[in-house]
């Protein structure tokens, strides 16, 4: 008898935990708002980031209804106005502001430099600049400031770049940009390649008045580098596209950012694109969000890895596919891939632990995804899309704009010049029966495939 108590006071507890951990793990779909910013201006969005009480959008494409170049620049929305537009349910069109008119090509992630660097020069925009396209490959890192684009990366002919980190790599107490970059060389045949670089500051009497001294780290990250402190030195985890078929590499370096070592994480991620340190489970360690920029639908991916933080250097880094086969690219021209920049995120504000949610644009899937973590489950997600697919989708803003308590996810769509937004309810998804995918039978012809109805329906537009 007192057994058969024990085993069912166990039983008890075990149940109640399960009661306890299903409603630890809310779950949370998504919920679109009405309406779209409609955008009547030269470039489309494609870049949307938040600064203070300013939402921050890169602009850069084709002119609308036209397949030349639009003129980039990047423009602000005041918080409070996508604010009230949201708690109204509706996005709609709002008044845009152009900080940057001029001077830059294809401006990438916008961001802004630390206030120790910009000391009483005030506000400084920093623009990693340039991109795969003719007649934008010039780029570089450029700041600006009252009115003027000033240049930190010296001059070099066909390099693009994409990011940039804060780290001070000379000891002397100013930050210091590093930053991978790939250049672009061959006349016939292209051919890439990758250099992590990193620009000394000069001290804020002379940030904007010269060009910062370049340093070169190591060769082959060529997209994104994040790095973080490991050991007495320093460990940047980088995407190299153009390595290979695309490789996930960890390079240890001094903390003057002399290289010592590099390691392959994963040689077959095929086309590796973003990286971001983040703890995707929740257990406080954190992991490596990574997606890469195939063009097949069975290769496009998202992963997260476990690292081994003792021992990046031959420790073991467990690999998780969070979701594939769901990224279908569409119109399968060179360059075109999926996905894009992933956010990992809680949905309700101040959520701290448990797995987190991530979004990921499409880009040139034209649509956006919601993976929602699996009750119970690590490094396990359900894939839903957002939204069927439309135009490009560029790099979203995640943030609680409106002030809720609840994220809210701003989209940039660079083929329909237009901002869209959703946000998240609680509770399970509503099961909705997929659109059934119908090819109109007049999209037969070459060239029928930059019909919209042609683009999202017919097989023969997809890579
Ligand atoms: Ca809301
Ligand atoms: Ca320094
Ligand atoms: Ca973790
Ligand atoms: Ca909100």
């Amino acid at each position: 008898m007192v057994s058969f108590r024990v085993l069912s006071c166990l039983w008890t507890l075990a149940f109640a935990a399960r009661i306890r951990n299903k409603q630890r793990t809310q779950q949370w779909y998504t919920v679109l708002y009405d309406g779209v910013m409609q955008i009547d201006r030269d470039a489309p969005p494609a870049f949307i980031s938040q600064y203070g009480k300013d939402i921050y959008i890169s602009n850069f494409g084709v002119k609308q209804g036209s397949f030349l170049p639009a003129k980039s620049d990047i423009t602000t929305i005041p918080v409070k106005d996508m604010a009230a537009a949201l708690s109204s349910g509706r996005m709609r069109n709002l008044t845009q502001t152009t900080v940057v008119a001029d001077g830059v090509k294809w401006p990438n992630e916008v961001s802004h430099a630390p206030p120790s660097v910009s000391g009483s020069n005030g506000d400084i925009l920093v623009i990693p600049d340039g991109f795969l396209v003719p007649g934008k490959r010039n780029g570089g890192v450029l700041l600006y400031n009252a009115g003027k684009v000033h240049r930190v990366s010296p001059f070099k002919e066909n390099a693009f770049y994409h990011e940039v980190e804060w780290r001070d790599m000379d000891g002397d107490g100013h930050l210091d940009i590093l930053s991978p970059r790939a250049i672009f060389s061959g006349l016939f045949t292209a051919s890439f390649q990758g250099e992590f670089m990193w620009y000394k500051n000069p001290g804020p009497s002379k940030i904007l008045s010269q060009e910062w001294e370049e340093h070169k780290i190591v060769d082959g990250p060529d997209v994104i580098c994040k790095t973080k402190e490991y050991k007495n030195g320093l460990a940047s985890f980088c995407s190299q596209f153009w390595t290979g078929t695309g490789q996930l590499v960890v390079h240890g370096l001094t903390k003057r950012g002399v290289h010592q070592w590099s390691r392959v994480i994963d040689e077959n991620c095929i086309k590796c694109f973003s990286v971001k340190p983040v703890d995707l489970d929740g257990d406080g360690t954190l992991d490596l969000m990574v997606t890469n920029h195939a063009d097949k639908k069975s290769e496009s991916a998202v992963f997260g890895y476990e690292v081994p933080w003792d021992n990046l250097e031959s420790g073991t880094f467990t690999k998780h596919v969070l979701a594939t086969n769901i990224f279908q690219t569409i119109l399968g021209n060179t360059g075109v891939g999926a996905p894009g920049f992933p956010e990992a995120f809680y949905p309700k504000v101040g959520t701290t632990s448990g797995p987190m949610h991530i979004v990921v644009p499409g880009d040139g899937s034209l649509d956006v995804w919601h993976l929602a973590p699996k009750p119970g489950e690590r490094f396990a997600y359900e894939a839903r899309q957002v939204r069927r697919p439309q135009g490009t989708s560029g790099k979203m803003l995640v943030s609680d704009i409106d002030g809720d308590g609840i994220m809210d996810v701003l989209v940039p769509d660079n083929d329909k010049f237009q901002i869209w937004g959703f946000t998240f309810a609680p509770g399970e998804a509503p099961s909705t029966t997929p659109f059934p995918r119908n090819c109109p039978w007049y999209c037969v012809t070459s060239g029928s495939c930059q019909n919209e109805n042609c683009k999202w329906n017919c097989n023969r537009c997809w890579s």
